[in-house]
């Protein structure tokens, strides 16, 4: 019943990156509420970076964001009433937008900050760590008879849990794909050619199948975790003609 998930990973990865597409600085023009606390980095990554902040509910945009010049003390003004969660990362790589996956450490505080009638929260203080330097790649492939370009999606599970996925990506079509930022474990690959773009659970006659071995993650890039998509009915043949 995993299927059932996938959207939802989608929807997430989604909705993450529109939130980074609107960092930093979108704050509400009314006045409203104050979080202050403080950044905190200790990892690998040297020299001198920008550490954006932000606030964001679950469902959407940052309320407020802010960019300081290295790991200390930062304030979030003007945020509306709400249940904020409060993110950092340190732009390592000087990109200047989104989060980079693999490269950014990042942080968030652990407990929802709330915001009422213009009050100020202070001590929402965060440790940023360094990103897992694990990643997943490979190809997707498809050879049957559905015409057009169609979103290819790729989900990664921890091996014997059922919950959502662990990672997931989505391509413009067949071809090479990159999951970075991946955590040490060991993990179930599937792939499956989304062919009506409701961005859903794969459907029945939407092409899916599963990488056929686990993949363990260890500190490094896994590479050549190729998948071959076929036409539904494919997949009903024996595993030896599959394999
Ligand atoms: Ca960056
Ligand atoms: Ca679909």
């Amino acid at each position: 019943m995993r299927a059932r998930h996938i959207a939802g990973a989608v929807v997430l990865v989604g909705a993450l990156w529109a939130l980074w597409l609107v960092l930093p600085g979108r704050a509400s023009p009314s006045a409203g509420g104050t979080i202050r606390g403080a950044i905190a980095y200790t990892g690998t990554v040297t020299g001198t970076h920008l550490v954006y902040v932000y606030a964001t509910t679950m469902e959407g945009p940052p309320v407020a964001g802010t960019a300081i010049p290295a790991p200390g003390p930062y304030e979030l003004d003007n945020v509306p009433d709400g249940d904020y969660i409060v993110g950092a990362y340190l732009d390592a790589d000087d990109s200047g937008g989104p989060p980079t996956q693999g490269v950014d450490p990042m942080g968030r505080y652990p407990v929802t900050v709330t915001i009422t009638g213009s009050n100020v929260v202070t001590g929402v203080n965060i440790v940023l760590t360094d990103p897992a330097r694990g990643a997943i790649s490979g190809q997707v492939s498809y050879r049957g008879a559905i015409s057009g370009t169609h979103n290819i999606v790729v989900i990664v599970w921890q091996e014997g849990t059922s919950g959502p996925p662990e990672y997931a990506t989505v391509r413009s079509g067949p071809g090479p794909y990159n999951i970075t930022g991946v955590a040490d474990g060991r993990y179930q690959v599937a792939a499956f050619m989304d062919r009506d773009g409701d961005m859903g659970s794969p459907e029945p006659d939407e092409p899916f199948a599963w990488y056929p071995a686990t993949v363990v993650v260890s500190s490094s890039p896994i590479s050549g975790i190729n998948v071959a998509l076929y036409d539904p009915y494919r997949r009903f043949l024996p595993l030896a003609v599959k394999r």
